[in-house]
């Protein structure tokens, strides 16, 4: 059973990247790793951010459309190089120091290390059920570094996650589909920001939490 649905994953994964590369011609790059964590790890991991969540460090983030105001039902933080902000949306996230969380400035320096970047923010995104998602977007704002890649590691309960082509023509076979499982890492580069967006839709039978942990390199100009 778990055999078959690793199947169905990687198969859904691989059909994900070759349709970005196919359809690019402009070197879009998505990646998945499904076990980037071993067990352990995600679980402690997981547990750290269920501590910043209790310790009230996760705030609900304000949005206003057409005259309409409120807040998301997901909740946020951003820890990083102290001060440094990231705003979108029309919201501003401002870093708190690492050293409010040592264990994702550590989490920080590997991923750095493995994909020779260096990450100077990250930030945390809790979706408490699945009436929580992510509208279509890409992260292609000012505040973003030039050429940063975004390193997106997942936690907690799976939720799908879509990409498609902005370029309607290109986008043939719509919309590509994946489960982030627990652990997992998704890499993007930058020029997938610029010619696809991504989502994560509202699914309603899920009704446990899930994190998200997308470290960013930011312009360091952008401190408060
Ligand atoms: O939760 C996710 O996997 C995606 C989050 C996202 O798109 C973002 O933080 O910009
Ligand atoms: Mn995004």
């Amino acid at each position: 059973m778990a055999h078959t649905y690793e199947k169905r994953q990687r198969q859904k994964v691989k059909q994900l990247i070759d349709e970005v590369h196919e359809t690019n011609g402009d070197h879009s790059i998505a990646k998945y790793f499904p076990h980037y964590m071993d067990p352990e790890t995600a679980d402690n991991l997981h547990a750290e951010l269920i501590k910043h969540h209790k310790d009230g460090l996760l705030k609900p983030e304000a949005w206003s459309f057409m005259g309409k105001s409120g807040h998301t039902k997901r909740t946020s933080t951003a820890f990083g190089v102290k001060d440094l902000t990231y705003t979108y949306s029309g919201r501003t996230i401002t870093a708190m120091d690492w050293e409010n969380s040592p264990v994702l400035k550590q989490l920080a320096k590997e991923l750095g290390e493995k994909f020779s970047e260096i990450f100077n923010y990250v930030m945390v995104l809790r979706y408490p059920n699945g009436e929580a998602g992510i509208r279509w977007h890409s992260d292609d704002e000012g505040d973003m570094a030039e050429g940063s890649i975004i390193a997106s590691i997942s936690l907690g309960e799976a939720r799908d996650f879509q990409l498609r082509a902005k370029d309607k023509k290109k986008r043939r076979k719509k919309i590509m589909t994946v489960a982030l499982a627990h652990g997992s890492l998704l890499y993007m580069n930058q020029k997938l920001q610029t010619y696809y967006d991504h989502c994560v839709p509202i699914r309603k039978r899920i009704k446990k939490p899930r994190y998200n942990l997308t470290f960013r390199k930011m312009k360091m100009k952008n401190k408060k």
